[in-house]
């Protein structure tokens, strides 16, 4: 790619996938509402609020990708979740739609699924069960991706992020841990696979007590490489396992399915 937008990029994983996807483009732009540290040579910075429709359709023109990490990332109020991840995601998409962009990779999550029990596998052709206003945003960007491909053939790969940090920090993450390098290679895989409809996959490494199933998005040609287990030890000795009535046990979703929404 000539150019390569990443929104969000002033975030945890914005930060961190900056310097592993410079291979994919020539020019990295880069935006967010706070501001974003040491930009270099092959970075450009273009700040834009994702509500601001006029705003985004200006930082979408001329891009041949998009990445998108920015939003609220975690659940709040219906006001705030609304303006980031609902005006946002359609303002993301008719401005591609507007500027001719062909193929978006949407950073969705696993809270879109949070309802589910951890004993319960779940693939890609599970039905959504939102654990908040969060994961409702996250299905609702998810298939907006859908109707932007089949009414206009954008192409997304929504990836329903498990629990991305540099390492897993408790024990549901030695199921939902996802790499930084796999997380990465993921991106890569989606702009590289020849053709990707909309596709939902699961942000996970390889980790041996992981909960969801990716066969149905083989042709991405992804394999992640990494696994929680090696983090096990350190994770055991930290805390006791939680016990059967805790968030953990009962939902995927932990602590998001337990909390309370704050609608208007
Ligand atoms: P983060 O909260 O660190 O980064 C999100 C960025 O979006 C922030 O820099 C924020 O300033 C920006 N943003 C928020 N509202 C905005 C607006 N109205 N206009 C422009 N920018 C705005 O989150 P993180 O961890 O980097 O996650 C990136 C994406 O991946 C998010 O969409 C999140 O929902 C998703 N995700 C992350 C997971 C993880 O484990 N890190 C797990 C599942 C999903
Ligand atoms: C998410 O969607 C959040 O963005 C992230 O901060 C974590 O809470 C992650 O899910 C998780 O479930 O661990």
């Amino acid at each position: 790619m000539q150019r390569l937008l990443i929104t969000g990029a002033a975030g945890g994983l914005g930060s961190a996938m900056r310097g592993r996807l410079a291979p994919l483009a020539r020019t990295l732009r880069l935006s967010d509402i706070a501001p974003i540290a040491n930009p270099a040579a092959h970075e450009e910075v273009v700040p834009c609020d994702l509500a601001d429709a006029a705003a985004m359709r200006a930082l979408v023109a001329g891009c041949d990708g998009v990445v998108h990490f920015g939003g609220r990332s975690v659940e709040d109020s219906w006001p705030v979740i609304r303006a980031a991840n609902i005006d946002g995601v359609l303002n993301l998409y008719e401005a591609a739609r507007k500027e001719g962009v062909r193929r978006i990779v949407f950073a969705s999550s696993n809270h879109v699924i949070g309802f589910y029990p951890p004993s319960q596998r779940l693939d890609g052709a599970t039905p959504p069960r939102p654990d908040g206003l969060y994961g409702l945003s996250k299905a609702f960007g998810e298939d907006l991706a859908q109707l932007y491909w089949d009414k206009f053939q954008i192409e997304t790969v929504c990836i329903r992020i498990g629990s991305c940090f540099p390492k897993p920090r408790n024990h549901r993450m030695l199921s939902t841990w996802l790499s930084y390098d796999d997380l990465a290679a993921l991106i890569a895989c989606s702009f590289a696979a020849p053709k990707v409809g909309c596709t939902i996959v699961y942000g996970v490494s390889a980790n041996a007590q992981g909960w969801w199933d990716n066969a149905h998005a083989a042709h991405l040609g992804w394999t992640p490489k990494d696994n929680a287990e090696a983090w096990r030890a350190e994770i055991e000795a930290a805390a006791p396992a939680p016990g059967p009535e805790a968030p953990e046990s009962l939902w995927q979703g932990a602590q998001f399915a337990a909390q309370g929404i704050v609608a208007p």
